[in-house]
């Protein structure tokens, strides 16, 4: 299979393994893969074109791959999970699944071998992994109480569904989207809290009237990357929903045409808004797409703090409840997959939501069923209301599975915040986010407290340490926090985060 993309200069070693085989190609030899083995296989397809079916292979545990879903809205059903939860089982202690900071999930310990087989369990309920890795489209996030909160402006499930389709051709594959210069993420928002982040997406869509009518304004190249972090700026454009797919697709097909492909820290969107300026990127937008654009709405409808959803909290549907549960930094076991499938079974509709906070929401338990809900025993792990400290706690991979990890994350961010609860008080929720590289995953810079993995210098040896990050502000009036202090020695870092809690968050130290 090749793209239907027009090439422009191969300049880096990415643009030249898309230019000889495009990625989606992989999905014809997922036999053969299977017959030679990870071992033998091309290194090439292992390590890079099987992103583009969402499998990545994991140095840091060879032969056991980990898949990437692709999660619009977050929305799972309970059949869903259940199918993850069994495929992750049959790898015993190698199985396990994270919730990421895209709303997603993402399983590990799986086997090439067990690829096709895998993906037609996919396809019987549903799910699709495909391009969800490498230069392509991550999954898009929405509102994660859409549907469910009588104050949303947008239900924003099914445009979200309805712009994954466009990208990926329905799930099946799509060679117009599978050679962008880069990463690209999106997101819709259609609550008065930004609850996805929208400034740190390549597009994001935010709520905003024209007198009566509902529309999106558009804020465009936010990213994230080791080199550079930026907040998304106004394209200065508003528009009604029903031109959400077209005007993504229309941006989409101007980056892939004309986006850098030469230094590979250099190609996300942002780097072409740059060289052209917003004014000819807006026009050049409107000629792939035909029309001009309406001007941006004077205001958009950000105006709250953003909301965890964690806790019980009355749905517009009478009677009905949704319920946020606490998973500690995203972490799911098969087990725990088939039990929070089963309560939402057993008390809700059989649907699942996911955060960009790492947890789960249950939606549709009725007032009836609540009282008995509540009594489920993984409700004392994944718990309604956890402490301040564990409810603010995002981490990415870290150095456990990801390879370009610097440090421990996951079981480092827990353990800590377990110790700094056992000394202090905290009333108030603080967002501590934990990254393993600069690549911040794990957004540190929206955070409260974000720690970057880093290394740093103890007693004339390196360790492992942190960047400190402060300032990162969510919800109405977001912004991006700072590095205010680098290099602390991960040893040495519960004494100054105790300090920073008790200073500038009202914690109190234990008697
Ligand atoms: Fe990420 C690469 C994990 C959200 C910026 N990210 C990676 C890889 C694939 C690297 C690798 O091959 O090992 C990590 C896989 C580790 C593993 O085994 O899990 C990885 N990224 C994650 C996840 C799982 C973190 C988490 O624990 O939740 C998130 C998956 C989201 C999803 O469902 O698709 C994840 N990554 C993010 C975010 C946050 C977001 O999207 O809001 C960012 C910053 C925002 C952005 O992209 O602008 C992010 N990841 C990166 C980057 C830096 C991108 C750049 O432009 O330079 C890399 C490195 C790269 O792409 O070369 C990267
Ligand atoms: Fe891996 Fe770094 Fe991303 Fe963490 S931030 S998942 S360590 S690439």
């Amino acid at each position: 299979m090749t793209s239907t993309v027009p090439q422009k200069t191969a300049t880096n070693k990415f643009e030249k393994l898309k230019a000889e085989k495009d990625g989606l190609a992989v999905k014809d030899e997922l036999e053969t893969f299977a017959q030679l083995g990870w071992e033998a296989m091309d290194e090439t397809d292992r390590d890079h074109r099987l992103k583009w079916l969402g499998v990545f292979f994991r140095p840091v545990t060879p032969g056991k791959f980990m898949m990437r879903l692709r999660l619009p809205n977050g929305v799972i059903t309970s059949e869903q999970m259940r199918v993850l939860g069994e495929i992750v089982q049959r790898y015993g202690d190698d199985g396990s699944a994270d919730i990421t900071t895209r709303q997603n999930l993402q399983l590990r310990g799986i086997r090439i071998e067990d690829l096709s087989d895998i993906f037609q369990r996919f396809e019987r309920v549903g799910l699709t992994s495909i391009q969800s890795g490498m230069d392509n489209v991550r999954n898009i996030t929405g509102s994660p109480v859409a549907g469910l909160d009588a104050d949303e402006l947008y239900d924003t499930r099914e445009l979200v569904q309805q712009v994954q389709d466009m990208i990926t051709n329905e799930g099946k594959g799509n060679p117009e989207f599978s050679n962008l210069p880069r990463k690209f993420n999106i997101a819709i928002a259609g609550c008065r809290d930004n609850s996805i982040h929208a400034e740190i997406n390549d597009i994001a869509f935010i709520p905003a009237f024209k007198q009566e009518t509902f529309g999106f304004n558009v804020i465009v190249g936010g990213f994230f990357s080791a080199t550079r972090c930026e907040a998304a700026i106004p394209l200065n454009v508003w528009v009604k929903p029903e031109q959400v797919v077209g005007l993504c697709r229309g941006i989409l097909e101007v980056f892939r045409d004309n986006g850098p492909r030469g230094v590979r820290q250099k190609t996300r969107l942002m780097w072409l808004i740059d060289e052209w300026g917003i004014e000819k990127f807006r026009s050049e937008v409107e000629k792939q797409i035909g029309y001009a654009l309406e001007l941006e709405a004077e205001k958009d409808e950000i105006l709250w703090e953003k909301r965890d959803h964690l806790g019980i909290y009355k749905q517009k549907q009478p009677g009905l409840n949704y319920v946020g549960l606490n998973v500690p930094v995203g972490r799911l076991y098969a087990n725990e997959m088939l039990e929070l499938s089963r309560i939402a079974e057993v008390y809700g509709s059989g649907e699942i939501r996911l955060t960009v906070e790492q947890n789960v929401i249950i939606p549709n338990i009725s007032d009836s069923r609540l009282e008995a809900f509540l009594t489920e025993p993984i409700l004392e792990k994944f718990s309604v209301n956890p402490s301040a400290l564990s409810r603010g706690l995002v981490s990415c991979t870290g150095s456990q599975f990801c390879n370009f990890a610097l440090v421990e994350t996951k079981n480092r961010a827990v353990e800590l915040v377990k110790e700094l609860e056992a000394e202090l008080t905290v009333e108030k929720t603080v967002r501590i986010h934990w990254t393993g590289c600069p690549n911040s995953c794990g957004q540190p810079q929206v955070a409260d407290i974000g720690l970057m993995g880093t290394k740093a210098r103890k007693e004339g040896k390196t360790v492992e340490g942190v960047n400190l990050y402060m300032g990162g502000k969510v919800g109405k009036d977001a912004q991006l926090g700072e590095c205010v202090q680098k290099s602390i020695p991960c040893e040495d870092l519960k004494p100054v985060l105790r300090q920073i809690l008790v200073e500038q968050f009202g914690a109190r130290v234990k008697e």
